[in-house]
């Protein structure tokens, strides 16, 4: 696996290319050109500067997080085949800059949901939670404008002001999509895809629904083992995978995760690894990666990914706000170097003690 850390670009993250290279064992950013719309093509220019920078402070570009699939792709609306059409470019103009990863997701309307992003715990530290309750006493445009105070002043992914300005336009559009015309949709777009993603070696990582069931009564698919199975069975190809983010699979507790990760061998392409504290089925706030913090046992996690072989980026997930770091929340630096320090250091005491077990 190649250590990584999620990056948002000069002028949109607080954290450096500089700060990043320090982090022991973190060899490459993940990264976006975070003010491209939906649908708009990535030209290779902005795409050979963004690399140029990456590769300057001595990191490369590990993959892309993301490139958002437009609405019409996802609602299977008039303008969806043109919409492809610009994906399909932005593949090929990525994969001749030597990009192969991409992840990207198909929620329909908000990206994750979260509904406190600054949750205090014990220790002091701030973290992104979440809880039934709130999501069911408040409607979308509400909960966006609680949220919208304690961004820290950042913008954050899937919560854009001017996404959020149509946020009744959007739910209007997918009024009649249900669970199946998602699938669907998704299919559609897959298959259109995998002959760019074929010829430039392209992985394509969709990342799960957070949290992994419908929030506003809108459908979401990519939420457990069978539904991935799915998804990979109905576009039957290397290249369609996914993105293995034990925090949003670990949502619900129904989902096994180091059962999952044996199950998606050779079609996870991209992981995420953070924990979650749980303190009901319906709340649970984002704790330290430490498996003695939260709800998860991380070195099962670790090793199941070890037994599959995998071999793609991996990225600390959201952190916590410590040591009075201001940052969009969830994507300071400290807690995320800590988070990549621990992973490194499991995944060397699994490296070492296999291998140990290999030569008894
Ligand atoms: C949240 C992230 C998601 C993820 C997208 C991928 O912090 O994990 O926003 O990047 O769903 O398209």
């Amino acid at each position: 696996m190649e250590m990584t850390l999620r990056w948002y670009g000069t002028g949109y993250d607080s954290v450096t290319l500089k700060q990043i290279r320090q982090i022991p064992g973190v060899s490459g950013v993940i990264t976006t050109l975070y003010d491209t719309l939906p649908g708009e093509i990535w030209t290779p220019e902005r795409i050979a500067a963004m690399k140029q920078e990456v590769e300057a402070s001595g990191l490369r570009v590990s993959g892309i997080e993301s490139v958002n699939v437009h609405d019409a792709i996802k609602a299977g609306t008039a303008e969806r085949d043109e919409m492809i059409d610009h994906y399909i470019q932005t593949l090929k103009n990525l994969g001749e800059a030597d990009i192969h990863m991409v992840c990207y997701n198909f929620m329909p309307v908000f990206d994750w949901t979260r509904t406190e992003l600054a949750r205090q715990r014990a220790d002091g530290s701030t973290v992104l939670a979440y809880t039934q309750k709130a999501v069911d006493a408040l409607n979308p445009e509400k909960m966006f404008a609680s949220i919208g105070a304690d961004t820290n002043g950042f913008i954050l992914p899937g919560w854009e002001p001017e996404r959020m300005a149509r946020i009744q336009e959007l739910f209007e559009l997918y009024r009649s999509i249900d669970e199946e015309q998602l699938f669907e949709n998704l299919r559609i777009f897959l298959e259109a895809i995998m002959p760019v993603c074929d010829r430039y070696n392209i992985n394509m990582a969709i990342h799960p629904d957070d949290p992994a069931w419908s929030v506003f009564g809108l459908p979401r698919i990519i939420i457990n083992e069978s539904n991935i199975q799915r998804m990979m069975n109905m576009v039957d190809n290397p290249h369609n995978g996914v993105t293995f983010c034990s925090g949003s699979y670990g949502t619900n507790l129904e989902n096994d995760l180091p059962h999952m990760i044996r199950s998606l061998k050779g079609r996870i392409h991209f992981a995420h690894v953070r924990n979650l504290k749980f303190n009901s089925p319906d709340d649970f706030e984002e704790s330290a990666h430490l498996s003695s913090d939260g709800s998860f046992d991380m070195y099962e996690i670790m090793k199941a990914l070890y037994d599959i072989d995998f071999d793609g980026p991996i990225r600390p997930d959201h952190g916590r706000m410590i040591w009075d770091e201001k940052a969009m929340p969830g994507y300071g630096l400290y807690d995320r170097a800590l988070g990549a320090t621990y992973l490194n250091g499991l995944w060397e005491a699994i490296v070492k003690s296999e291998a140990k077990h290999r030569c008894d």
